[in-house]
């Protein structure tokens, strides 16, 4: 078992903190409308993105999926930006244009943000291709629900990493519904491992809801890849705690199987652990929070102050245009 050091246990602690403080705003915000459209938090599910991400270098590549606030916070897409670009403002990272489902920002070599369901499967491929043909050592994680596996994407998208060895970490994060389907009503086979086992790839399924796990299990996978292994693959299991929107009556699942996973809450129970294991205070707790509460609120000042992309602006960037690209 690969088991963090102190200092870093206790970083990617203050990230799921991060995380879900930032969200649990978005939440309200959402009902205060001042972010519109389309919401998804991914509140319960925080210790899959910090405990992969924590492997990752600056020159490495993300993918995520429209439930992918954390991953970008993490990633380090400020804070400010990616409040503002849910709150559509010109400051946000996609320039007010993408709202919550579509964070970009390529100084974090953070690709999305993809509200098509295994839309980042294909944009992960080719972008570790890119790295292989280029000599470059990076790595890409692609985060993707258990839903896309039913795509025909993931496939295409699995045969061509293993088939040409790509340097590709995919990362199942299962959290058993796409939507309001079961997995069972859906998939054949439910053991989302042994489905990518199917393509020469060596998988895992991995416990989600707990932080050292997740750690344990991406670090080998990511050294893995290092060392010239190839794609890898984790199913990490996990649950969302919300609705799968914020437009979501949840008539699928009943209040006792949510109670149940909500008792195993990643961040409670990595608080306990490291609080038992002298790691954690109350003193350090309290600056986790307060300083998790000071960036979200920083990042709403911002947001709440950001302007409109001018109108005349907007047949702008419809087509690549190189060397005005950035705002
Ligand atoms: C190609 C495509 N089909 C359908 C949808 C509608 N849709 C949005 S989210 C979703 C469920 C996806 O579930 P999953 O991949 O398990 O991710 P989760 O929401 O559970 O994180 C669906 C079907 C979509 N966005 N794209």
């Amino acid at each position: 078992m690969i088991v963090a050091d102190p200092q870093t246990r206790l970083a990617m602690f203050g990230d799921m903190v991060r995380v879900r403080r930032f969200e649990e705003r978005c939440a309200e915000l959402y009902t205060e409308t001042k972010i519109r459209g389309f919401l998804h938090l991914y509140i319960g599910e925080e210790a899959v993105a910090v405990g992969v991400l924590h492997h990752l270098g600056p020159d490495d590549a993300v993918v995520g999926t429209y439930r992918e606030h954390g991953h970008a916070l993490v990633r380090g897409v400020p804070a400010n930006s990616i409040m503002a670009e849910m709150f559509g403002r010109y400051e946000g990272c996609s320039r007010g244009r993408g709202g919550s489902m579509h964070l970009f920002d390529a100084a974090t070599r953070f690709y999305g943000g993809n509200a098509i369901v295994g839309g980042g499967l294909p944009l992960a491929v080719g972008l570790a291709l890119a790295d292989k043909m280029q000599g470059r050592s990076n790595v890409t994680a692609c985060f993707f629900g258990e839903g896309a596996m039913a795509e025909g994407e993931f496939h295409e998208s699995m045969n061509l990493a293993a088939l040409w060895d790509l340097p590709v970490l995919f990362v199942c994060e299962n959290n058993l519904y796409a939507m309001g389907t079961a997995l069972e009503r859906s998939e054949s086979v439910t053991d989302m491992a042994l489905k990518a086992a199917g393509y020469a790839m060596p998988s895992w399924a991995v416990d989600g809801m707990d932080l050292d796990a997740v750690w344990d299990a991406a670090g080998h996978a990511v050294q893995a890849i290092r060392a010239g292994g190839g794609p890898q693959f984790l199913e990490m299991r996990t649950y969302r705690f919300r609705a799968h929107s914020m437009f979501d009556p949840e008539r699928y699942r009943d209040k006792a199987e949510v109670t149940g996973w909500k008792e195993r809450d990643p961040i409670e129970t990595m608080r306990e652990r490291l609080a038992a294991g002298g790691v954690l205070d109350d003193e350090a707790m309290t600056s986790i929070e307060s300083a998790a509460t000071a960036e979200v609120d920083e990042a709403v000042a911002f947001a709440d102050a950001g302007t409109l992309e001018p109108v005349e602006q907007l047949t702008r960037w419809v087509t690549s245009e190189p060397e005005e690209a950035q705002p």
